[in-house]
């Protein structure tokens, strides 16, 4: 059947309206039939004369182009076959040229779909060879830190690292219209991906999961070994800063350790639903000593070994329980303030993040997030989810705010991909808040 059988059909086919009879009848009118298949098939339904002016009008503006050369355009003149033409080489799929059999040249680039799986495709490097400390230089490196033997409730976070890696697939190269707190904000246009920073994945630490204390210990060296590494091409910074990929929350003992060392106190921006402050005696250390180090007990540490700066540390978005009537002085002199769940609802993310930025000055920030400190609707798979967290947005527009703090080193903690979504909705909120981790290290650098 040709073509134009194929439309004197149509009036048959579509049960005789005689409106659509005299359309096709139009179409035949107006000489359609050198055109694509689908002009044939649409005709003036969408090229209306009209349109056609207004398409010639585009390409002599140099508004629209059309895949053909300038001067097949010339010769075709004002006839409207040309557009038919034109859309006609594009749609057929006759032109299409193949590269040589042998020719690869086009293989090496980055998938969005396959390839193996880096960090925002960042280059993988082996970080943990001395014999590369002095020659490999990067400015920001990822580590993961797959260990969940540390959780009281839910596992899975060891899995963590592998599962933002695969979230962070559509990661990359770009600016955003949504980024910082206004239009001057010098976020709007950061972009990481092409900042001319050297930023680097290392891979993960191989944690054993039989001995938290020789799997954690593992991890220090492994951060260590990064801190052993120069920075690249930053302008302030000698050494690198290291985003860990969790884990639960107990990784962030060993993450500090080493940042401390290269970086000195800290002030800990912790976001979590929980205050992670507690005293071993209440949860955990009444089992066992080795029991007294969790992810519910490593602030407490983290703080008794000097790795906090206590007059400039805060939680940010607390709801979860107390254990025992002693827990608020304990926080307290683990040098922590607070800021609730529901000081959101008073304050906003500007107002919070005014009151972080206040609070960490100028001196060297380390934030930790742990994901449950968004609502689960946001965040399902974790860990010890808590009802009546922060949106997604709203977190997103708390971290922005922080521009211009110091941000030496942070974490995405307890992420259970077993528990997540089958939309991996738990990762995708995580590799957001790393996204904005990354824009405030590039931004202040
Ligand atoms: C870092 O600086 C060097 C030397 O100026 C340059 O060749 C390199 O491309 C830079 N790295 C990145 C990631 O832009
Ligand atoms: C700790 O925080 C206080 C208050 O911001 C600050 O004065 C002090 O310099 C900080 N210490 C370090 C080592 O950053
Ligand atoms: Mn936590």
């Amino acid at each position: 059947m040709n073509l134009k059988s194929t439309l004197l059909f149509a009036p048959v086919v579509l049960g005789g309206f005689l409106e659509t009879a005299e359309a096709v009848i139009a179409v035949q009118d107006h000489a359609m039939f050198e055109g694509s298949f689908m002009d044939a098939v649409y005709g003036p339904l969408v090229n209306t004369p009209e349109v056609l002016e207004t398409k010639r009008e585009m390409v002599r503006e140099g508004q629209l182009s059309l895949p053909v050369e300038e001067d097949e355009i010339e010769r075709w003149g004002a006839h409207h076959s040309s557009f038919y033409k034109a859309s006609s080489k594009a749609l057929t799929g006759q032109s299409v040229k193949f590269p040589a059999d042998d020719d690869t040249s086009d293989l090496n680039h980055m998938s969005l779909i396959g390839g193996l799986v880096t960090y925002g495709h960042f280059p993988a490097v082996d970080c943990f060879n001395p014999e590369n400390y002095e020659s490999l230089k990067f400015d920001i490196a990822f580590l993961g830190a797959p260990f969940d033997t540390g959780t009281s409730y839910r596992p899975g976070a060891r899995f963590g690292p592998n599962g933002l890696r695969q979230a962070s697939r559509r990661s990359g190269s770009g600016l955003t219209p949504v980024r910082g707190s206004s239009k001057r904000s010098k976020l709007r246009r950061t972009d990481p991906w092409s900042s001319g920073l050297q930023i680097v994945d290392c891979g993960d630490v191989p944690m054993t999961p039989f001995d938290n204390r020789v799997a954690l210990n593992q991890l220090y060296r492994g951060q260590r070994a990064l801190h052993s590494h120069s920075a690249s091409n930053s302008t302030h910074h000698t050494k690198p800063r290291v985003v860990s990929l969790g884990g639960d929350h107990t990784i962030t003992l060993m993450a500090l350790r080493s940042a401390y060392e290269t970086y000195g106190p800290l002030s800990v921006v912790h976001f979590d639903s929980h205050i992670d402050t507690w005293d071993p005696k209440v949860l955990g250390g009444a089992v066992s000593h080795y029991a007294g180090v969790n992810h519910g007990t490593f602030l407490h540490y983290a703080a008794e070994a000097g790795y906090v700066n206590k007059s400039s540390s805060m939680h940010a978005g607390i709801r979860a329980p107390y254990i025992a009537e002693t827990d608020p002085q304990h926080d307290e002199d683990c040098g922590f303030t607070m800021i609730t769940a529901r000081d959101m609802d008073y304050l906003g993310p500007l107002g919070i993040a005014a009151r972080i930025k206040e609070r960490v000055g100028t001196n060297p920030v380390y934030i930790t997030l742990d994901i449950d400190v968004l609502d689960p609707a946001y965040a399902p798979g974790t860990g010890t989810a808590e009802v009546g967290g922060w949106t997604t947005r709203e977190l997103v527009t708390v971290l922005d705010a922080l521009e211009g703090i110091h941000l030496v080193g942070a974490d995405v903690v307890e992420v259970s991909p077993p528990f997540d979504t089958n939309t991996e909705l738990t990762s995708l909120a995580a590799v957001q808040m790393i996204d904005s981790f990354l824009s405030l290290m590039v931004v202040s650098d």
